[in-house]
């Protein structure tokens, strides 16, 4: 479980390495200290074979060599063959360690008079089935829901999707990459009309220029870092401009720091294309051939989002956003005239009531100028879990999705899944299940009765938690876990236990479309199953074995590759062979020849696209992909006397999520991450001392953390991760959410800050 938080802070970076004493301490500390790249790990521990895998940890999917001894994992090192080319960050190197640490859970349990109390499989999940087939009976399909994990193999995602959707009849299937890549979802499906990237890894070798926003690269994607900083140090030309309103980690080795007030991203990127129009960076072939322009339900034409841009003057946009207008113009100018920019992004933009729009702005301002399907030139949107594209996204296991970027709003979308799934027409419900919010407010009401969590931990990381937990208290909870206790076992009235990374077999989807295989190497502990035979066992016990007749991790990759056959999506080509293989292969890849595609919707290279022209966005009926006209609006949450400070939160390098996993790995452990950065001058301010113990209070609740004095913070806002689960932050977010994406606005609300003392 998370350290002991009451003590100070733990220990600090540069006493992890000398504690460790080892390169893993090096890879731990090199990039903060901004040397070289020193992420390999030469390893003297012995083993009796290595094999091929993949890290469970973070979307950039890097490939792992797994060392057995004695049928245990030994040792693990960076895959000289995949694309992080032999590098690992801290994370990847502890996943030598993961298995095998405290507080796995091991036998299933079932809540007796109050208390968890151990139970066999047959007992558990007879109970589970018996309630959820009360609640469908008495209450009917929309009683009972699904809420998984971008961390969940494809063939778990796929399977549980199509048990609630296709069998039991309700699209109340929805899970944690809501509250994560909903935004970058929506971004895309409006911009180009299908979801995920364009471009891929090896871009970030040609890019010229890198835009990087809301993203704090160095810490939550250390291996893509590594590479933009390849590009830098083999051409020094290269630029990197970041928009982050914290002087992070990845602050220090950017060439442009523009620290924005959060929320006002839309501002800014208005006011970029603003400088593209007034010194005509636009590709006018682009305008005139590839694009189409709309607002809201209208279409617009190009003079019209020229004079919607003109509002956005960086000079009058300065001031929202808290930058200079000097700042705006230079970012403006290095990235449209640039031979090539790569746009990088993630939770600063999608995590914000304006996600989509900042989203699809950032896709615009790649279209207007044409940096896009060239190598180098492309807007990537990076990825938080291993699994929420090819996982979640990719299966449509959403409550408004299917398959392939399919919507359940769609009658012939339906009908198309109905004959893929051989149910009858009309199974799949044409009514959009609840999305996160709005299920855990579903269980809060009672609309909701039965709900199986599987792979995720919302007790701590849903925004204002507090307002679900009664929810969750009163719904039946089953809880699947590799981890017991976790915030979110205090209301199961199941919990079962879950195989871990290599005690099972599957296949996951990264951040550039790359889909690849984990194999299993060694058992679970105790009794723990894989996700997949828990949900073969419910569907049975459910009476929907025939529905869900493909039963192995090989069984459901061919039946999901067949079914991805009939779509803009085909990966047929992707044969399970391949994927024992090969270091993975990106999508579309139509045959077993073919060798996966870089850049979408480039005609020559995408097998989707047609024509002879630059571009095909096939995602569109007219092949056009959308510039959208959007405003910035009045950021959420504003302070006041009462409540003076803007939060932030996110995440530092060591830590995962809720920490249930690098919470207990020898080498992370005593990383506490219960700290409250504050600028000196707030604290000063407030009489606040570095290291006294503060309470953060929001409009919602309030929480109790330690100062830490910062000057990576503006003053005027606060930063909190997202870790701990001894302080949750999440009794203060805020659970307001952007209104297309439905994804919570986790990154900015207003507190007050005081010590405990006062
Ligand atoms: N070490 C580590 N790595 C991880 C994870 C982890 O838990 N630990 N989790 C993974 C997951 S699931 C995810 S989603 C990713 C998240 O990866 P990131 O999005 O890079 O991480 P965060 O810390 O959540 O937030 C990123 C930055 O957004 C900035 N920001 C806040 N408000 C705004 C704003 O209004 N505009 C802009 N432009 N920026 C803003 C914050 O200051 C913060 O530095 O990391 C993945 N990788
Ligand atoms: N304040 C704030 N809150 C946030 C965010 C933020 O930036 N700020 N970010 C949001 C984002 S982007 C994300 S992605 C979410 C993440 O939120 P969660 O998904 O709730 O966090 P995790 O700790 O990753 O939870 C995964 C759980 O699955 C378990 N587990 C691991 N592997 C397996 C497996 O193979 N099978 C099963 N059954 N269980 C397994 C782990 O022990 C853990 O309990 O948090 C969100 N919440
Ligand atoms: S960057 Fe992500 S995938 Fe790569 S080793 Fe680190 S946590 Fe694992
Ligand atoms: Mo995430």
């Amino acid at each position: 479980m998370p350290p002991d938080s009451d003590k100070p802070r733990g220990l600090t970076r540069r006493e992890l390495v000398r504690v460790l004493g080892t390169s893993v301490g090096l890879a731990c500390l090199t990039p903060l200290a901004g040397c070289g790249s020193f992420w390999e790990r030469q390893t003297a521990i012995p083993v009796d074979s290595w094999h091929k895998g993949v890290c469970r940890f973070c979307g950039t999917g890097c490939g792992v060599m797994i060392g057995l001894k004695d049928n245990k994992v030994a040792d693990v090192k960076g895959d000289d063959d995949a694309h992080n080319r032999g590098r690992l960050c801290i994370k990847g190197l502890a996943t030598r360690d993961i298995l095998y640490s405290e507080g796995r859970a091991l036998h299933p349990m079932i809540r007796k008079n109050g208390e968890l109390q151990p139970a066999s499989w047959d007992e558990a999940m007879t109970l589970v089935a018996r309630r959820f087939k009360d609640a469908i009976q008495a209450n009917g399909p929309d009683s009972v829901a699904f809420y998984g994990s971008g961390q969940l193999y494809t063939q778990e995602s796929y399977t549980a999707n199509k048990l609630f959707k296709a069998g039991i009849g309700t699209n109340n299937v929805d899970g944690n990459p809501r509250l994560c890549m909903a935004s970058a979802v929506t971004g895309y499906t409006t911009t180009f009309g299908k979801d995920e990237p364009a471009g891929c890894y090896e871009d970030i070798d040609h890019a010229e220029c890198f835009f990087i926003t809301g993203s704090n690269t160095l810490e939550c994607h250390p291996i893509i870092w590594e590479r933009v900083r390849d590009r830098k140090r083999s051409h020094p030309a290269t630029k990197i401009i970041l928009v982050d309103p914290r002087k992070t980690p990845t602050a220090r080795h950017v060439d442009l720091h523009l620290p924005i007030l959060p929320g006002t991203d839309v501002s800014l990127y208005n006011a970029m294309i603003h400088v593209f129009l007034e010194e005509n960076f636009i590709d006018a072939d682009m305008v005139e051939h590839y694009l189409s322009f709309q607002e809201g339900e209208q279409k617009r034409t190009f003079d019209d989002f020229t004079r919607h841009i003109a509002k956005y003057e960086p000079e009058t946009v300065a001031k929202t956003c808290g930058v200079t207008a000097q700042d705006i113009r230079e970012a403006a100018f290095l990235f449209a005239s640039s031979k090539a920019t790569l746009s990088l992004w993630t939770m600063g933009l999608n995590q914000q009531v304006q996600g989509t729009a900042s989203n699809r702005l950032v896709s615009a301002m790649h279209l207007l100028t044409g940096h896009f399907g060239r190598p180098g030139a492309t807007p990537f949107s990076l990825t938080g879990q291993p699994n929420a594209c090819g996982g979640v996204r990719d299966t449509g296991s959403l409550a408004h999705a299917l398959p392939n970027g399919r919507l359940v709003a769609n009658p012939k979308h339906r009908e198309e899944m109905e004959d893929l799934w051989n149910v009858p027409r009309g199974r799949i419900s044409p009514k959009p299940g609840h999305h996160t919010v709005a299920l855990f407010d579903a269980m809060n009401r009672g609309a909701v009765k039965c709900c199986l969590v599987m792979c995720t931990n919302p007790g701590q990381t849903l925004p204002n938690v507090t307002a679900y937990r009664e929810g969750m208290e009163k719904t039946f909870l089953v809880v699947v876990d590799t981890f017991y206790p976790t915030e979110t076992t205090k209301f199961a009235d199941v919990v079962l236990p879950a195989a871990l990374w290599v005690e099972k077999e599957g296949v996951t989807g990264n951040a550039e479309r790359r889909y690849h295989l984990y194999p299993k190497l060694v058992d679970p502990p105790g009794e723990a199953r894989s996700d997949l035979e828990i949900l073969v066992d419910l569907a049975t016990r459910l009476g929907y074995g025939d529905l869900i007749a493909a039963r192995t991790p090989r069984d459901v990759w061919d039946e999901w590759r067949k079914v991805s056959a009939h779509s803009q999506y085909n990966f047929e080509g992707i044969t399970y062979e391949r994927l024992q293989k090969e270091r993975g292969i990106l999508w579309p890849c139509p045959t077993e020849t073919h060798p996966g595609t870089k850049r979408r919707y480039v005609p020559g290279q995408d097998p989707m696209a047609s024509g002879t022209g630059r571009f095909d966005f096939y995602g569109k009926p007219d092949g056009r992909a959308v510039v959208w006209l959007d405003h910035q609006e009045e950021p959420l949450d504003l302070y006041s006397d009462e409540y003076p400070l803007i939060f932030n939160t996110g995440r530092i390098l060591e830590h995962w999520h809720t920490m249930t996993i690098t919470g207990q790995a020898p080498t992370l452990k005593d990383i506490h991450p219960d700290y409250l950065e504050i600028h000196p001058y707030d604290a000063h301010r407030l009489k606040i001392t570095d290291g006294d113990p503060v309470i953060v209070k929001s409009r919602r609740g309030e929480v109790e953390l330690r100062a830490r004095l910062s000057d990576i913070v503006r003053p005027g806002m606060v930063f909190a991760t997202m870790h701990s689960a001894r302080h949750l932050i999440n009794q203060s977010t805020h659970d307001a959410h952007d209104p297309f994406s439905k994804q919570p606005a986790f990154k900015r609300c207003a507190v007050s800050v005081r010590t405990k003392t006062v």
